[in-house]
């Protein structure tokens, strides 16, 4: 789940003390700490403006998915779009603290095209949504924090595409 410990897991599967290698992602990892906790704050806190900002951008882009016939039509249909937007920011921020996409994929990436498959909404706007929230969120933030925040939204954008 985390390189912690997945790295201790291995080393403990062979009875031996962690690597230098390993050690070395592990520094890594911690000294990257205070950045991945502010990035995940930030979008936390803003989750409603990050939803609200990208949806109106994905209809706006898309205006067949609210038009009649859309996977997104009507209040209810629009209600859970914006529900699974919301659920894909919050497992960014799962990715983010693990500094991993496990997380991410291991909830909301495996069997997804196929469940999307079977409710009739096309992944390419699923994969169209994250791309507009990774826009809004990087609003937010700047510099590395952006950059740290982008690789999670990136690596969502191509799992969904
Ligand atoms: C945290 C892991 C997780 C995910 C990812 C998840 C997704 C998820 N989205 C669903 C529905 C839905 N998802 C959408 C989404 C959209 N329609 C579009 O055209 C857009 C492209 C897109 C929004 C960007 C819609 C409209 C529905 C309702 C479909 C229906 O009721 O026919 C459903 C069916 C059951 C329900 O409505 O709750 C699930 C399980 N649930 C989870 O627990």
């Amino acid at each position: 789940m985390s390189i912690v410990s997945n790295s201790i897991i291995n080393a403990d599967a062979e009875a031996r003390y962690l690597s230098p290698g390993e050690l070395d992602q592990i520094k890594a990892f911690v000294s990257g700490g205070q950045r991945r906790l502010r990035v995940a704050q930030v979008l936390s806190e803003g989750r409603e403006r990050i939803v609200k900002q990208a949806g109106g951008a994905l209809f706006q882009r898309r205006p067949d998915l609210v038009s009649p016939g859309g996977s997104a039509y009507g209040q209810e249909m629009t209600a859970s779009c914006l529900r699974d937007m919301d659920y894909y920011l919050r497992l960014v921020t799962y990715g983010v603290v693990a500094g991993d996409v496990t997380p991410i994929e291991e909830i909301g990436v495996i069997g997804a095209r196929e469940m999307y498959k079977a409710l009739g909404v096309p992944l390419e706007a699923m994969s169209l949504a994250v791309r507009e929230m990774k826009g809004a969120a990087q609003s937010l933030l700047t510099g590395a924090d952006a950059e740290e925040a982008g690789f999670y939204f990136d690596y969502l954008i191509g799992a969904l595409s």
